[in-house]
């Protein structure tokens, strides 16, 4: 039972990801009492819950790892892009290595997180009604915690199985011999959809607009070229946080339009050929901002892939003359023999745009066409990204004004992290931070450095109770706006821009470059954390450890 004036805690982690995990690491180093709370029965944050035939991350290794020395040293990949069962076994490995299980309560989901002006504390309701009290709330769900399910009339006739990517049984499903419809070609269908062509009897994908996939050029890794590759790791680590996306590089200085056709085929090429979202991050300079020098390299994108289609009507569905959106402007994915799928006589594709879904029967998915059989849907659609996981959490603030009241016209939070009004809260991977246009560890470990300094710096003061300043808020929501009108972004209907979910206001919910995100929240840090308000502790008695 909580004392109603001195928390339990100084901080609550809540989401055992790249975020939380870091921030777990950094704080009870930092000599914080601190706990980290998790619904999944096993840390790893969306490695956990996307547990689907083929999940794996799109950033390469050594991206997509935390740069503390003895969890690299003593830990070795077997594949370029890792999966989600070796992702799910590098965070047990990071737990034993810097020793948190101790601080670590899995399978407990926080249903409620209210504060408490007068004693200046959060209370978390957990599920099962045990309640815990913390100076400090810092969640860490990431930026896809909540699916997102189309309502299809008729799902609940359905007499067949039906699951989200991010909600796949734990024990996983055999794909042999089912008949499988897959509604979503985004990132997760198209991993769903390359291993369910391995087995499945029939595979239909329901596509509504055509992913601009590249290839992965997946490898094996071997222990020998990972040490080989080691001593420059240190290095790696440091240049990630000095690129706009958290990768090894970025774009170039120079512009699509500034070289002639055989300079730019030639990089594009480069890129294509060494695989992975280079062909994304490593681009031209311009490829984000300048429509001419994006349609270039849509039109290298479509050649490439139209090469590897026959049949000319699913090369025109799968990569159209025309740019369904600009190049880069929703998340590119990662392939492995994708477009080779479709000529395999158990494919399908449905373009939903020329024959929508009309309803789900108990054995068929109904299009204006006719029907589909299946035994088996499943839900790539993706996520109500941002915000939906922090809504979920049911928080209230200081006057008992909840998160979903606060974001009704749109998202806002300074520096991505706070929101005015909800004192003592700082969310990592939030909206308005780089989070979704990052890869995740960078980010993670910009922001948790940045979080536990300001709680040290905190701390050192004596004061116990902070607020974001309305006034700053409200710049740094314009500023994310201002900067994403300057680039291509608000041209394609992308989880990038709300634009997925129906209802959710239009603005990009990602700050765009992490460099920059870093050298902002180092400045404010620098002077003397701008842009909130400090004060001492309600209970003197009480004050932080
Ligand atoms: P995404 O990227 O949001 O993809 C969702 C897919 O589902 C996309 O193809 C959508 O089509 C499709 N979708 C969404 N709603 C519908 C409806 N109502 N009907 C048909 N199709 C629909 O989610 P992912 O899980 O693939 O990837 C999420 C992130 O994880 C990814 O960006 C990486 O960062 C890793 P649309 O394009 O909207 O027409």
């Amino acid at each position: 039972m909580s004392n109603r004036n001195c928390p339990d805690f100084d901080a609550v982690i809540v989401g055992a990801g790249f975020s939380g995990i870091y921030l777990l690491h950094k704080l009870r180093d930092a000599g914080f009492r601190v706990l980290l709370v998790d619904a999944a029965a096993q840390p790893g944050g969306i490695w956990y819950w996307n547990c689907y035939p083929g999940a794996r991350v799109d950033s390469q290794v050594p991206l997509y790892e935390f740069s503390i020395p003895e969890v690299w040293e003593s830990w070795t990949w077997s594949e370029r892009f890792p999966g989600w069962e070796e992702l799910r076994a590098y965070f047990r490995h990071v737990c034993d290595t810097l020793d948190l299980w101790p601080l670590i309560r899995l399978g407990s989901r926080v249903e409620r997180a209210g504060f408490e002006e007068g004693a200046g504390l959060w209370q978390l309701q957990l599920e099962g009604e045990e309640t815990i009290s913390t100076r400090y709330l810092l969640p860490a769900l990431g930026f896809a915690s909540k699916p997102y399910i189309p309502d299809i009339p008729g799902i609940e006739d359905f007499e067949g199985e039906w699951f989200h990517t991010a909600r796949w049984p734990q024990k996983g499903i055999d794909l042999d011999g089912r008949k499988v419809a897959l509604i979503g070609t985004g990132a997760s269908g198209v991993q769903v959809a390359q291993e369910a062509a391995k087995s499945a009897e029939t595979l239909t994908l329901f596509q509504r607009t055509p992913i601009l996939a590249l290839p992965m050029r997946q490898e094996q890794l071997t222990r020998e070229d990972q040490e080989h590759e080691k001593h420059r790791y240190p290095a790696i680590f440091v240049q990630r946080r000095q690129t706009s996306g958290g990768f090894e590089c970025q774009s170039l200085e120079v512009s699509a339009l500034e070289v002639d056709e055989k300079v730019r085929n030639a990089h594009f090429e480069d890129l294509w050929q060494r695989g992975g979202l280079r062909f994304w991050y490593h681009n031209f300079a311009d490829l984000l901002i300048n429509r001419e020098a994006n349609r270039h390299a849509y039109d290298f994108w479509r050649d490439k892939v139209r090469a590897r289609i026959a049949d000319p009507g699913l090369a025109h569905k799968l990569a159209p003359s025309e740019p369904p959106h600009p190049f880069g402007t929703k998340r590119p994915s990662l392939e492995q023999g994708y477009y080779e799928i479709f000529a395999q006589d158990n494919v399908a594709l449905v373009d939903l745009k020329a024959n929508p879904i009309t309803r789900v029967g108990p054995h068929a998915i109904t299009t204006e066409d006719g029907e589909v059989e299946c035994d088996l849907i499943v839900f790539a659609t993706g996520f109500d990204a941002g915000r939906g996981g922090l809504i979920d959490m049911n928080i209230t603030g200081g006057d008992g004004l909840s998160l979903s009241q606060a974001w009704e016209d749109g998202l806002r939070a300074y520096l991505g992290m706070a929101v005015s009004g909800f004192p003592n809260m700082l969310f990592a991977y939030g909206p308005l931070s780089p989070s979704g246009f990052s890869n995740g560890p960078t980010s993670a470990e910009i922001q948790g450095d940045w979080i536990c300094d300001f709680l040290v710096w905190m701390r050192s003061k004596g004061l116990d109770l902070f607020d974001a300043d309305p006034q700053a808020e409200a710049s740094w929501t314009e500023m994310v706006a201002q900067v994403g009108a300057m680039t291509l972004f608000p041209e394609a209907d992308s989880w990038y821009m709300g634009a997925n979910i129906p209802g959710k206001k239009r603005q990009l919910i990602n700050f765009p470059s992490v460099s920059g995100y870093a050298a902002f929240c180092g400045e404010v840090a620098l002077d003397g954390y701008r842009g909130f308000t400090a004060s001492t502790p309600a209970n003197k008695d009480c004050a932080t450890r």
